[in-house]
């Protein structure tokens, strides 16, 4: 393990994000163009100095003034950098044109050709924008050059999107650096996940005090969702995170958060190398994705899915046999827990808000765990005329775990930010400590105020 040079990375990193920052919010300087980006940055060992790559999008005099602009703010923006990123000395900054990205270029002649120019300009900004966020994405993956140990994580109580994640991150790296250390450290896999490639080799038990050079945590949108394994992410060398929830704040070295996408899996798959993708890697992503997006259906997906989707597909994989054993298939207990939590669900008056109060004992005598209370919330939610569904479940230590899904007017995330918990506008959850049936009908008070 090369020490020095993952340190490199992560203050290049830093540096990098710092000056975006500044670069687009602070200098005023009417010759800095507004679409200038920062697309690589080396800082010297020594700290000295700075190689800053930047590209502008626009013609040869835009780029040419934002570099004269840049380099006449040079004393601020390092006086702003210290401010805000931690070195022992700030290094002199050298502005450099990125010329490997030619698309300034490009679209100068565009703009300068067609009438239609404007339109066509916008139009090509937008997927360079994509585009570089694209290239973004795969640098995440540099990293693991340098790192011989990895541990790759997500959040606690697993789900489908969690455990595919966590695997195809896994057998991506066994596939692609045969020769580094990667583990798969997770809660216990819910037994219908445990068909994905490579569940077998997850490793339950906390990970030793032994620091690693790489923590990837995946589908977790905080560090202290990491449970039993945060402590391992906190003393990592470099942190990796990468996820769709809206609530994650970027808690890592380095952070790449698409709250659009459907999965983690879907953000995997813009991360990854296409053709680097083996069938395993493939089942895994696939099985996360169908997960996330109740087989394509929710909200979430989009028309990037489906390609993603079709991409996965032409791998091999068996596709149809994924969706009935992922996400479809239940057990005898499960479906009796289902049929239990109907059973005694409860309707608001108006309606609209369908819950039901799981307790320890209850599931004790059904024999179900608390895995096997899967997909009952949305079960739920199907009920005509409702908005709203909330299971609220207590657990083995006696904690209550709060289920939301909504069908779109009520923002169910905000609900559940009030308890300290997260997820999206459509389905979020928490853990509640308290009174819990009064919890519940504050909880479905907060929905009403949204719908009325
Ligand atoms: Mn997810």
């Amino acid at each position: 393990m090369r020490k020095n040079s993952v340190k490199n990375t992560r203050i290049n990193g830093e540096v990098r994000r710092e000056l975006s920052r500044i670069i687009s919010r602070d200098i005023k300087d009417p010759r800095v163009s507004g679409m200038t980006s920062v697309t690589d940055v080396f800082v010297s060992p020594d700290l000295k100095t700075c190689k800053v790559y930047i590209s502008v999008f626009g013609d040869e005099k835009s780029r040419e003034d934002t570099l004269n602009g840049l380099r006449n703010a040079e004393g601020y923006i390092r006086r702003a950098l210290a401010h805000t990123v931690n070195l022992r000395n700030t290094p002199e900054l050298n502005f450099i044109m990125d010329q490997s990205i030619e698309y300034g270029v490009n679209m100068s002649k565009h703009i300068d050709k067609v009438i239609e120019a404007d339109e066509k300009a916008e139009r090509q900004a937008q997927e360079n924008a994509k585009k570089l966020k694209r290239e973004e994405c795969h640098k995440i993956l540099d990293c693991l050059d340098q790192a011989q140990t990895i541990v790759i994580s997500g959040h606690t109580r697993p789900d489908g999107d969690c455990v595919g994640s966590c695997l195809a991150m896994y057998h991506y790296i066994k596939d692609n650096y045969p020769e580094k250390d990667a583990q798969v450290r997770l809660e216990e896999v819910p037994e219908s996940y445990r068909i994905i490639p490579g569940a077998k080799d997850v490793i339950c038990e906390p990970a030793d005090d032994e620091t690693v050079d790489l923590f990837i945590s995946l589908d977790c949108s905080d560090a202290q969702r990491l449970a039993s394994n945060q402590a391992c992410f906190e003393s990592a060398e470099y942190r990796i995170n990468i996820d769709h929830h809206a609530s994650d704040k970027g808690f890592a070295d380095e952070n790449i958060i698409f709250p659009g996408a459907s999965s983690t899996c879907e953000v995997l798959c813009d991360v990854f190398d296409h053709e680097k993708i083996s069938e395993e890697t493939a089942y895994a992503l696939y099985a996360g994705i169908i997960c996330d997006s109740g087989v394509f259906k929710y909200s979430c997906t989009g028309s990037h899915t489906m390609e993603l989707a079709g991409m996965l597909m032409d791998k091999g994989i068996p596709y149809t046999d994924i969706v009935d054993k992922v996400f479809y298939e239940k057990t005898y207990i499960q479906n009796k827990t289902m049929g239990w939590c109907l059973m005694n669900s409860k309707l608001s008056p108006d309606g609209k808000i369908i819950s039901c109060l799981i307790s320890r004992e209850q599931m004790a005598e059904l024999g179900a765990s608390h895995s096997d209370l899967e997909g009952i919330v949305s079960q739920m939610k199907l009920t005509k005329g409702t908005e709203m569904s909330m299971l609220v479940s207590e657990n083995a230590q006696g904690e209550y775990r709060l289920s939301l899904r909504s069908s779109g007017r009520v923002d169910v995330m905000k609900i559940a930010e009030r308890f300290d918990g997260g997820g999206h506008a459509a389905a979020a959850g928490a853990t509640l400590k308290g009174d819990i049936p009064s919890i519940m009908e504050q909880i479905a008070g907060m929905a009403s105020e949204q719908l009325y």
